[in-house]
């Protein structure tokens, strides 16, 4: 049984996410925000950050590598093999090195922080930087689709919709962005996108 810490309502989520694509078991062991947070993931997590994963004597941090493990226990086609399972690692690097940070900056100055704490210069420059980001998702899905890999659905769209999960929620103007938009739709309306979802907007 896979061993979720955290809460749905953080990056969690992702992790939630794929366990339930995978068809993996898994309990979510609860830890909040707060400042009991860093000393109750002390033992799973040297960051002191949520998620944190226990599978066996495995123990994980880092929400995407959680997935990228997940769904190699799954196997094809969660997780492909040869070429497939390296442009299912490009896509998870893009997502944390490229989206993420894009992403954060905009999703912490419009409606993460408390409004008093917002810098709106802030705001548009990670606006600006996401869709410099999203100009290049979209270009892609245009010359295939419907998923980052082609016809099949893979952890790559669970760690990448996983991270634009808060923008698409809160939102962000995807208009300039239909396929990229229809895309995320996609994937956080199937089954097991919904039974994540469920756990965190209750
Ligand atoms: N890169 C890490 C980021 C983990 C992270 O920042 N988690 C947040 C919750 S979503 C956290 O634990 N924040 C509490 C803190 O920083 O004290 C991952 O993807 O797992």
């Amino acid at each position: 049984m896979l061993k979720i810490h955290g809460v749905a309502r953080s990056r969690a989520f992702r992790c939630i996410w794929a366990a339930e694509e995978a068809g993996q078991a898994y309990e979510v062991v609860p830890v909040g925000f707060g400042p009991g947070l860093k000393a109750a993931v002390a033992g799973v997590n040297p960051n002191g950050k949520i998620p944190a994963l226990q599978d066996g004597a495995l123990t994980l941090f880092e929400s995407l590598a959680i997935n990228l493990h997940i769904a190699a226990k799954a196997g094809a086609p969660f997780m492909p093999a040869g070429d497939d399972a390296s442009r299912v690692m490009q896509w998870t690097l893009w997502a944390a090195t490229e989206a993420e940070p894009a992403h954060q900056q905009w999703g912490y100055n419009t409606y993460l922080l408390p409004a008093e704490r917002r810098d709106a210069a802030a705001a548009r420059a990670g606006a600006e930087a996401l869709a410099q980001r999203l100009a290049v998702l979209e270009g892609h899905l245009a010359a295939g689709g419907p998923w980052l890999l082609g016809k099949a659905f893979t952890v790559a769209d669970v760690n990448l919709a996983g991270v634009l999960y808060g923008s698409w929620m809160n939102g962000f103007d995807y208009g300039p962005f239909p396929r990229t938009k229809a895309w995320l739709d996609a994937c956080l309306n199937r089954p097991a996108a919904l039974a994540a979802r469920k756990q965190r907007e209750g």
